[in-house]
């Protein structure tokens, strides 16, 4: 049986969209973030960093949203249905399926937390907390960022997708592509309607629905 340790509003949303465009049977066990937005200790009961997603599967346990894909599209997709085509499309595959966590997500999650850094320091030094977070976040996170908007954007202007027809590489992309979008709203024409594709997608539409349910 498949079990998904599934952590509201994170990553592991990827795994549960995959999950349902497989029509896959799988179980969720749900988590709540702790009030400082970190996942809870009984995550670490499953795997040693406790981050999510993370997916069991029989006597594997599985972490990173990319491996957990790349083993459900291996495991499930008997017929290559969410899969690379050929070899330039295999390529592709690979480079947004690493892109996305190892080059894109750690600037997202620098701009949040730098965003956050004034909101938990004593009031007394907010102003200074506040001029290292604009700074940081000039000077450091978006000239890089504006880099992937414009590589993002140009190769979506010329691709619907990430690699070929749809596939696990557009799960992954998904993610750091709707945070993008939802902080900075019309503002990137070509990752909105990206954005928009993904999510008029049945399967998206009842990991939604799944995800509100677990959490209400
Ligand atoms: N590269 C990992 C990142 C996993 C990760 O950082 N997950 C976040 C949720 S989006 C988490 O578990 N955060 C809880 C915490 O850091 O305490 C992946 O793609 O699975």
């Amino acid at each position: 049986m498949l079990t998904l340790h599934h952590l509201e509003q994170s990553r592991s949303f990827r795994i549960l969209w995959a999950l349902e465009e497989l029509g896959a049977e799988y179980q969720v066990k749900f988590y709540k973030r702790l009030p400082n937005f970190s996942g809870p200790p009984e995550l670490k009961a499953v795997h040693p960093l406790g981050k999510a997603p993370i997916l069991t599967d029989g006597e594997q346990t599985i972490a990173e949203s990319a491996v957990i894909l790349e083993h459900l599209q291996e495991s499930l997709d008997a017929a290559g249905q969410f899969a690379p085509k050929n070899a330039a499309e295999r390529q592709q595959y690979r480079y947004w399926m690493h892109y996305a966590e190892a080059s894109l997500m750690p600037l997202l999650v620098m701009q949040l937390v730098m965003s956050n850094v004034p909101k938990h320091v004593p009031w007394l030094i907010k102003p200074v907390a506040q001029k290292i977070s604009q700074g940081v976040k000039a000077g450091f996170v978006q000239p890089r960022l504006k880099d992937h908007i414009q590589f993002l954007e140009d190769y979506l202007s010329a691709h619907d997708y990430f690699a070929g027809a749809f596939s696990f590489a557009d799960i992954q992309m998904g993610f750091p592509l709707q945070a993008m979008q939802s902080r900075a709203p019309g503002q990137y024409p070509q990752i909105q309607a990206f954005v928009q594709r993904i999510s008029s997608r049945p399967a998206f539409q009842r990991a939604l629905l799944k995800e509100k349910m677990l959490n209400s």
